[in-house]
């Protein structure tokens, strides 16, 4: 399996998201304890290129993960159709995170297009690669509000 911590760095996120292989399939588990407390619009979030590097800043971990480079000018991810997504566009493909006044979010599903593979290794592997959670009802780019690395575990 594969999990991303969120120890509360950024902006008081707490919480993990883990990854757990599931038939051809792999299940995402997000449970997010604190730190999300915008009950007004979802919170989008993706798996990013890369994972953050020694300047700390979400902004180093690139754009979305996105192997077969349908993310061009205009781009919009139909849930119903989500093989024609970004593979990194969890909340295009899922929905966004629902925050609560207590500022936890959850959410569960089993995605088939990410890998429980190194980077390194397979153009859809998500190992060595980060998470990044963005603000809720923001024009594109959304600012990066959190950020956490996908480690093996
Ligand atoms: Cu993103």
């Amino acid at each position: 399996m594969a999990v991303a911590f969120f120890t509360g760095e950024y902006q008081g996120i707490k919480g993990l998201i883990t990854f757990t292989r599931k038939g051809r399939g792999v299940h995402v588990n997000v449970d997010i304890r604190s730190g999300l407390n915008d009950t007004t619009g979802k919170y989008p979030y993706h798996i990013h290129q890369f994972a953050i590097n020694s300047t700390g800043s979400c902004a180093s971990t690139g754009g979305h993960l996105d192997p077969t480079g349908v993310g061009v000018s205009g781009y919009v991810c139909d849930p119903n159709v989500p093989k024609k997504c970004e593979v990194g566009d969890l909340s295009g493909k899922y929905g966004g995170l629902q925050g609560s006044p207590r500022g936890c979010a959850k959410a569960t599903y089993i995605d088939k297009f990410i890998a429980l593979k190194d980077s390194s290794k397979a153009a859809n592997g998500i190992i060595g690669r980060s998470i990044v959670i963005h603000a809720p009802n923001s024009p594109a780019p959304a600012p990066r509000i959190a950020c956490a690395d996908i480690v093996a575990k």
